[in-house]
């Protein structure tokens, strides 16, 4: 990685599905700082300073260099007064008064812990918060104030809020594997999400399933979640069936600019035996009672068919912010919808797609690797 390197905004393009940005980048304790001021508007409902906010800092990930001087602001696509005045106070004392505050207050702490609760979004989180709850224990003694999944994810907060290492869900894909091809031999299942684009750690991990004869994957989920409830593995599943059909009617793929897609899908909480030795199924070692050599990870599993299977992969390879931008600037600059399903012009099928690669040429952009759509 080069160091000093000079920063040319003129050669900067304005969206982030234009340029490469790397897991590791020169900017850290300013995206940080960015990063918190995004999260925190979204706690409020402030959806556009979010998106101003992570869009800045989405920038600074993509730089050559470090920024050393707010002169090197001048010229970069979406930054603003309010994103550059926190970049100039982290120059000049190493730390910003706004980002501290949020920090430290109670209502940001607060929804950060809620929100990380598998199955409580910022909604819900705010309700909460409003009805003066503060701490895990407030919510376990308000139990009826769950939904099953909430409940789940309380019940595995410990498991669920450590990292997912790489080699935990090489583990788990080789479990999915096993279930999968079992039940149809052909099948395949490709790591998405975070892992590939080249993380470390995430804090779940995203499967496609596909097979090569379309029509062949349908039905899928319920089948392979079976035989891993079987194995004693599911601690928690829902499972969505394929609807869309009834997605594509609703006003032009109502999708437009949402992550939502209609495939067949289940976010679950799996158990991962630390040992294949440390697991005994028919010792009645349920994972109900999970014995403590083992974790709890979240998993999401997502089966499309192979003439989508392109449209998904790029979908669920985010990273959400290079998602979000690929629709803006498919719908804003080339005046085409995309989604996690195709690629339409308004009252058109979908333009086909055998790779990512057939994507990007669709939209006329370079294509992108995923190691760098860490937007
Ligand atoms: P996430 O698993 O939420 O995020 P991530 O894998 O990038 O990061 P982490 O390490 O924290 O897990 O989502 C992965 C991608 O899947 C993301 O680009 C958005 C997409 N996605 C959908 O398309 N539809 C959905 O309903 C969800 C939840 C995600
Ligand atoms: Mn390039
Ligand atoms: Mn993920
Ligand atoms: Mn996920």
């Amino acid at each position: 990685l080069p160091t000093r390197s000079q920063v040319d905004p003129g050669s900067l393009p304005a969206y982030a599905c234009q340029r490469h940005t790397p897991l590791n980048h020169h900017n850290l304790c300013f995206t940080e700082a960015l990063e918190t001021l995004a999260e925190a508007a979204g706690f409020e409902g402030s959806q556009g300073r979010l998106i101003s906010f992570r869009r800045a800092a989405s920038v600074l990930r993509a730089l050559p260099g470090p920024i050393t001087n707010v002169s090197q602001l001048r010229g970069l696509p979406c930054f603003g007064d309010h994103s550059s005045r926190i970049v100039q106070e982290l120059l000049e004392h190493g730390i910003s008064s706004e980002v501290e505050r949020v920090k430290q207050s109670e209502r940001y702490q607060t929804m950060k812990l809620f929100t990380q609760i598998f199955g409580v979004g910022v909604k819900t989180a705010d309700k909460w918060y409003r009805e003066g709850l503060r701490t895990l224990e407030d919510l376990q003694g308000q139990t009826r104030k769950l939904n099953r999944q909430q409940e789940a994810g309380i019940r595995h907060f410990e498991d669920l809020s450590s990292s997912v290492w790489r080699h935990e869900a090489d583990a788990i894909q080789r479990v999915v594997e096993e279930a999968v091809w079992q039940v149809l031999p052909g099948a395949s299942v490709t790591l998405t999400g975070g892992f590939r684009r080249g993380k470390l750690q995430g804090h779940d991990v995203d499967f496609l399933i596909t097979h090569p004869v379309e029509g062949q994957e349908a039905g899928l989920i319920p089948k392979v979640m079976g035989l891993l409830e079987s194995q004693g593995l599911v601690l928690y599943q829902h499972t969505q069936s394929n609807h869309y059909q009834d997605f594509k009617d609703l006003e032009h793929k109502v999708s437009q600019s949402t992550a939502i897609d209609a495939y067949e899908r289940c976010f679950s909480i799996l158990w991962l035996p630390k040992s294949p030795t440390s697991f005994h199924p028919e010792a009645g070692e349920g994972p109900k009672e999970p014995s403590r050599d083992g974790k709890a990870v979240r998993v999401d599993l997502v089966v499309a068919p192979i003439s989508q299977f392109a449209f998904a992969l790029l979908g669920w390879t985010g990273s959400q912010h290079f998602e979000r931008e690929l629709r803006r600037f498919s719908r804003a600059e080339k005046q085409m919808l995309l989604n996690s399903h195709g690629l339409y012009h308004p009252e058109k099928e979908s333009l086909p797609a055998a790779s990512e690669e057939d994507i990007f040429t669709h939209l006329g952009l370079e294509y992108i690797a995923p190691e760098q759509r860490n937007a």
